[in-house]
């Protein structure tokens, strides 16, 4: 039901095909971000539209709210959600430590409150595996530790092996064979302990891998060595998935360090305090410029916005924070990055990555446009 095969190569960057039980999707490719089951603003019928392939959920929000067993009895994310393709729900790891108010890690797991209403809630390896199979997910993620940058020595070396023995425990909890179960490499920005993960996490064979413990406020120099070190020592033929990075510059390089899947809000959430991407960079449509300017924000972009509304009429519905400013602004983003891994996908089976990054690199202008 998971099968993962390359199907072309430019350097280190490839194409793949990855088929799972809810359709295929082609690698290397971006997921839209839907933490509670909805990609925020964006309807099922226009993430098809715009070449969404996965939409990621997440345990810890939807575990909150409505609560697992409430979306499994309403068809599980797929027909609750309405979103008939493949789903990746993240295992909540991550976001205990960024959202919740985390009262204790042990080894059985962690103890949090809930950003909501204060409840304590445990949520350990089995537990995750619970609600992810409940929620019916296509591909699970194992439940993790991401260490904040920076953490000691010390403490990165006993949270990795910790993570270890969960992905253990998440893979004897696992029940559904209709759902595939990546495991996450941690480490941080040292490259020892990154090896030490990455090759520990590699052994055990699970579907697909994904590069945890980066974008967590580490300078960018250091994200791109533990990138590089994470993929040389990954299995060729699984799917790498590097975890909460979404910023076009750093997919670029990462498509071509070999990494196939990226997550983050980034799209989303800069498109509602009002930024457009372009190939420039990052357009701010706050800014009095763009109020008298009758041209889309990218006269290149196939978008329903850019197809339809003037950079002038984007920035007055920002400034007035218009709901429909901030939707067309994520959609836009979103289908933004779609093209962008079209593109990276075209070139690899072209042969030709590195003069696309190249390329890429030279239209970029600068933080703003
Ligand atoms: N682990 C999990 N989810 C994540 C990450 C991680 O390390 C990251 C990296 N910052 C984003 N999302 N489970
Ligand atoms: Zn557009």
């Amino acid at each position: 039901m998971f099968e993962f095969s390359l199907t072309a190569r430019s350097g280190r960057a490839r194409t793949g095909l990855l088929l799972t039980p809810h359709g295929e999707v082609q690698t290397p490719l971006f997921m839209p971000v839907g933490t509670l089951g909805s990609v925020k603003g964006i309807s099922p019928q226009e993430l098809q539209e715009i070449g969404s392939q996965i939409i990621l959920g997440n345990t810890y929000h939807l575990l909150l709210r409505p609560g697992p067993e409430r979306v499994q009895r309403l068809g599980g994310l797929h027909g609750f959600a309405a979103y008939p393709g493949p789903w990746l729900t993240d295992s909540g790891g991550f976001q205990v430590m960024s959202l919740g108010h985390l009262r204790r890690i042990s080894e059985e797991g962690v103890v949090f409150q809930s950003h909501l209403n204060g409840d304590l809630i445990e949520l350990s390896p089995e537990k995750s595996v619970w609600v992810q199979e409940a929620l019916g997910a296509d591909i699970l993620m194992a439940f993790d530790e991401c260490p904040p940058y920076p953490a000691s020595r010390e403490y990165m070396r006993d949270s990795i092996e910790r993570t270890l023995r969960w992905l253990e425990r998440c893979l004897r909890a696992k029940t559904r064979p209709d759902q595939a179960l990546f495991a996450i490499a941690q480490g941080g920005v040292d490259l020892e302990l990154r090896r030490l993960s990455t090759e520990a996490t590699a052994r055990f064979d699970t579907p697909g891998y994904a590069i945890g413990g980066l974008a967590v406020g580490e300078p960018k120099e250091g994200m791109y060595p533990a990138v590089e070190l994470s993929t040389r020592l990954l299995p060729e033929r699984k799917p790498r998935y590097l975890m909460g990075v979404g910023h076009p510059e750093d997919l670029v390089a990462s498509v071509g360090l070999g990494v196939d899947m990226f997550d983050c809000v980034y799209p989303t959430r800069t498109g509602r305090f009002g930024y457009a991407l372009v190939p420039e960079g990052r357009m701010n449509l706050k800014l009095s410029k763009h109020l008298d300017d009758p041209n889309p924000i990218d006269p290149g972009c196939d978008c329903y916005t850019c197809q339809h509304f003037s950079r002038a009429y984007l920035s007055h519905l920002v400034r007035a924070e218009e709901m429909l400013g901030l939707r067309m602004l994520s959609l836009h983003n979103l289908r933004y990055l779609h093209r962008l891994m079209e593109s990276a996908r075209a070139a690899i089976q072209a042969q030709a990555y590195g003069e696309f990054a190249q390329d890429f690199a030279g239209k970029r202008f600068g933080p703003e446009v």
